[in-house]
């Protein structure tokens, strides 16, 4: 039987936590990585997985280098997880953007079609799509209506799964997935922003966190229940797109203010626009200010998905609390600041 599964972007959240379920069920996994001069394997490495991939190069905008790699590895899953997946660069970067989030896309099933490989592919589409959402909750019928490059490109890359799916019979899945976050979130996202930088308040000797549109609100999830769902997507016998969310919404400063508390602090806050501060009751301490620079030139303002769908036909559903999150993302990097448990920087 062939057991092979190629993740791209095995580097970066998802991919991590992927590898690890995948291998524990018996899979033979293939990561795939872009060149740097430095390994980016941190995440790879707290897990302690390392020696248990097979890393293959691969650079999924060159299209002959993602067909020779597919029609050599023959593998029976693909998780296409690589993207250019910061909202807030793809503005700076649009391109870059649209040549990885679209056209990789292309080359994987371009190279599918013309290997005529056995495989079946999962696809890292986004609530971002929904952008300036048309209805409340957002499922799978929901318009899209992006916001930015990045979703641009994703919902692209989301109408090419569903046609090559239609026109080529190809076994072929998307993931409409809400945010998710976890103690291996990238550092500039909102969620591990405010972690990680509340961890210098309270043990180091750092200023104000410096937030942009505080009043944004999102559908966090916990990122090890997502990728379950991704393994039960790309396994399903019937190819189709799917809403994972946890149907529950707060705003950047709920979760500032939530994340606060799990510090220790007493937070308020005071001002209004730019002015507006959150600050410690207790100590005086100003936990963070707004600052013009993390402004979006256009954002998304509020996202709420309805998982009914992939419920009743999968049988996924959340696991894991906001509260539960926030925990452990402000236990791990208080950990971190402390010099106790874990050393690797992720
Ligand atoms: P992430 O931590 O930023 O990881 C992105 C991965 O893509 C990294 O491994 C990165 O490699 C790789 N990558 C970027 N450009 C590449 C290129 N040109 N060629 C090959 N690999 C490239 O993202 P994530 O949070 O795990 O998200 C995984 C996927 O889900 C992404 O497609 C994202 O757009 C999508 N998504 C995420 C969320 C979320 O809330 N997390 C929600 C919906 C959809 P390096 O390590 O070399 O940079
Ligand atoms: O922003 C606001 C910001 O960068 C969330 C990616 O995984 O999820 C992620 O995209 C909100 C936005 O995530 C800051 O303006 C305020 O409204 O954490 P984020 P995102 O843009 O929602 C989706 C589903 C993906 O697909 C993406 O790949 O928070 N916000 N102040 C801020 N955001 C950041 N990053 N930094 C701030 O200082």
């Amino acid at each position: 039987m062939n057991n092979k599964v190629l993740i791209t972007g095995i580097t970066g959240q998802d991919g991590a936590y992927l590898a690890r379920d995948l291998i524990e069920k018996g899979y033979q996994v293939f990561g795939a990585v872009r060149r740097g001069s430095t390994p980016k394997t941190e995440r790879l490495r707290y897990l302690g997985l390392i020696d248990k991939i097979n890393f293959i190069g691969l650079e999924i905008t060159e299209f002959s280098n993602v067909l020779y790699t597919l029609s050599d590895l023959k593998p029976r899953y693909i998780y296409n997880l690589a993207a250019q997946s910061f909202v807030a660069d793809s503005f700076q970067h649009p391109q870059l953007t649209t040549n990885v989030n679209y056209l990789g896309v292309l080359n994987i099933l371009e190279s599918m079609k013309i290997s005529g490989i056995d495989c079946d592919l999962y696809q890292a589409s986004t609530s971002e799509m929904y952008g300036e959402v048309l209805t409340d909750p957002q499922d799978e019928l929901t318009p899209f209506n992006p916001m930015s490059p990045y979703a641009i490109a994703k919902c692209a890359a989301h109408y090419l799964i569903i046609n090559y799916r239609k026109a080529y019979g190809m076994r072929a899945s998307s993931g409409i997935l809400f945010n998710h976050e976890s103690e291996l979130r990238g550092r500039e996202f909102v969620t591990r922003k405010i972690t990680t930088k509340l961890s210098e308040i309270k043990y180091g000797n750092s200023g104000a966190l410096q937030l942009g549109n505080m009043s944004s609100v999102r559908d966090w999830g916990y990122a090890p229940d997502y990728v379950k769902g991704m393994q039960q997507i790309c396994e399903a016998k019937t190819k189709d797109d799917y809403v994972m969310a946890t149907n529950r919404v707060v705003s950047v400063r709920d979760f500032l203010s939530l994340a606060s508390i799990g510090f220790g602090f007493d937070p308020v806050f005071d001002g209004e626009g730019l002015s507006e501060k959150c600050i410690d009751k207790k100590s005086g301490i100003v936990l963070a200010e707004v600052s013009k620079k993390y402004f979006r030139p256009s954002d998304v303002n509020y996202l709420r998905g309805d998982y009914k769908k992939i419920k009743k036909a999968l049988g996924w559903q959340p696991t894991t609390t906001l509260e539960e999150m926030i925990y452990k993302m402000v236990s791990f990097d208080s950990d971190f600041y402390i010099g106790k448990g874990h050393k690797v920087v992720v």
